[in-house]
C-alpha cells in the first residue's frame, strides 16, 4: 500500500494543552506520526512518497475562505498583541450572544472559530496543517490515477474541524476535504467510516445535510467523551441528508466484541450505499492502553478490523486522525493496514 508522509508535520510542536485545568505537554505530538513512519518502513508496507502541494481551492470546497484565512494569520495576531504563551481561547459566543459577529480582536475570533479550549495555536501549525491536507489529497489523487488504496499519514488529524471551526487537535478536516475531492472528479457517491475513539464532529457537520457522502462513527459515547456535544445516536441527518448519518455511540470499557459488531452492521450500512469511494478516519485511540480514551481494543484486534474493512471490497483511502500511546501508534495504526492487506 501506498504511504503519503510530510516531514512538514513537525511544524505542528505546541508545548500547551490545556487539560484538567493546567497547561500540559500535548497528547498531540511530533513523535506520533515518527512512530507510525517508521512502522510502516520496518514492516514495508509500500512504497512511501512526499506530498505534492495543492491549490487552496480544494480545501475550500469544504471550509469557509474566512475561516482558512483565520487559521493562516492566527499565530501573528496573537503574537502581535504581545502575549507569551500559545494562543488559547477564553470567550465564546455563549447561549443569547451574537453568533455570526467575527470580531476584530483576535481573542474574539479565537473564541468564535474554536469549539474547545485544549488546542493551542502556535507557530508553525498553520504550515503543518497545510502540508497535512495536502497528504491526504496526494494520497486522494494517487487513487484517482488507479491506485486501489493509499494511507495518507496525516498529522495534525482533522476530523472534529468543520466549515468553520477547528479544535479536538485538528485544524483542516483532510478527510472531508478528500472525501469531496473523490466527488469533484467524478463519484457519485462516498463513505467515510470514522473509527477513531471521538466522534468526528466536524465530518458530520460538514456532510450532515447531503446524500453524496454517507457519515458512519464509532466512538465514546459523548456523555462520556470529547467532543460532549454531538455524536449521539438520534443525529440521523437532515435534509438530503436524512438517513445518511449514522453514530455508534460506545460506552467507558467496550472490548472489541461489541466494537466489532458495531462495526459490522456500519459496514453492512456502508455496502448497501454502495459508494465509489471508502475514506476511512483511522484513529487508534480505541486502543486499550490510550491515555486519553476508554475502549479496550489490543493491537491484534486492529488487524481483525482491518480484514473486516477490506471486506467491502471498495476503493480504500485510510486517513491518520488520533492515537496517544505512542509507544504502541506504530503498531496499532500499521495494524488495521497490514490486516486490510490480508497480510
Ligand atoms: O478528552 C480529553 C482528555 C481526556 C482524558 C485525559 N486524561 C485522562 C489524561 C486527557 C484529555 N481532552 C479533551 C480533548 C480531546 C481531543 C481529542 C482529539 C482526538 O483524538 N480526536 O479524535
Ligand atoms: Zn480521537
Amino acid at each position: 500500500m501506498l504511504t503519503v508522509f510530510s516531514e512538514q508535520h513537525a511544524l505542528r510542536d505546541a508545548k500547551t494543552e490545556l487539560y484538567g485545568g493546567e497547561l500540559v505537554p500535548p497528547f498531540e505530538c511530533p513523535v506520533r506520526a515518527e512512530h507510525i513512519i517508521e512502522r510502516v518502513r520496518k514492516v514495508q508496507l509500500g512504497e512511501i512518497v512526499a506530498p505534492q502541494h495543492f491549490a487552496i481551492d480544494a480545501v475550500t470546497r469544504v471550509h469557509d475562505d474566512a475561516f482558512i484565512r483565520f487559521l493562516e494569520t492566527a499565530w501573528d495576531e496573537w503574537q502581535a498583541e504581545g502575549f507569551k504563551g500559545e494562543a488559547i481561547p477564553t470567550c465564546w459566543p455563549a447561549r443569547g450572544m451574537q453568533q455570526e459577529r467575527i470580531p476584530r480582536h483576535i481573542e474574539g475570533k479565537l473564541g468564535h472559530y474554536a469549539m474547545a479550549a485544549e488546542t493551542s495555536i502556535s507557530n508553525g501549525t498553520w504550515e503543518a496543517a497545510r502540508a497535512s491536507v495536502d497528504v491526504a489529497l496526494t494520497a486522494q489523487a494517487a487513487m484517482q490515477n488507479g491506485a486501489r488504496e493509499a494511507f495518507a499519514l496525516c498529522r495534525p488529524p482533522g476530523h472534529h474541524a468543520a466549515g468553520d471551526m477547528y479544535g479536538g487537535y485538528c485544524f483542516i478536516n483532510n478527510a472531508a476535504v478528500a472525501s469531496q475531492a473523490f466527488l469533484d472528479q467524478g463519484a457519485a457517491r462516498v463513505a467515510l467510516l470514522d473509527v477513531d475513539f471521538h466522534h468526528g464532529n466536524g465530518s458530520q457537520a460538514i456532510f450532515y445535510d447531503r446524500d453524496d457522502v454517507m457519515f458512519v462513527s464509532l466512538h465514546g459515547d459523548p456523555n462520556d467523551a470529547f467532543p460532549h456535544f454531538l455524536g449521539y445516536a438520534d443525529e440521523t441527518g437532515e435534509g438530503a441528508g436524512k438517513g445518511y448519518n449514522h453514530n455508534y455511540p460506545m460506552g467507558p470499557g467496550t472490548s472489541f466484541q461489541t466494537w466489532g459488531a458495531a462495526l459490522e452492521d456500519a459496514c453492512r450500512k456502508i455496502a448497501d450505499y454502495a459508494p465509489d469511494a471508502l475514506v476511512i478516519s483511522l484513529g487508534v485511540d480505541t486502543f486499550e492502553n490510550d491515555p486519553i480514551s476508554f475502549f479496550k481494543l489490543s493491537s491484534d484486534d486492529f488487524k481483525r478490523y482491518g480484514a473486516t474493512i477490506a471486506g467491502l471490497n471498495l476503493p480504500s483511502l485510510f486517513i491518520m486522525e488520533g492515537g496517544y500511546a505512542v509507544d504502541e501508534i506504530g503498531i496499532n495504526a500499521v495494524n488495521v493496514l497490514e490486516g486490510y492487506e490480508g497480510r
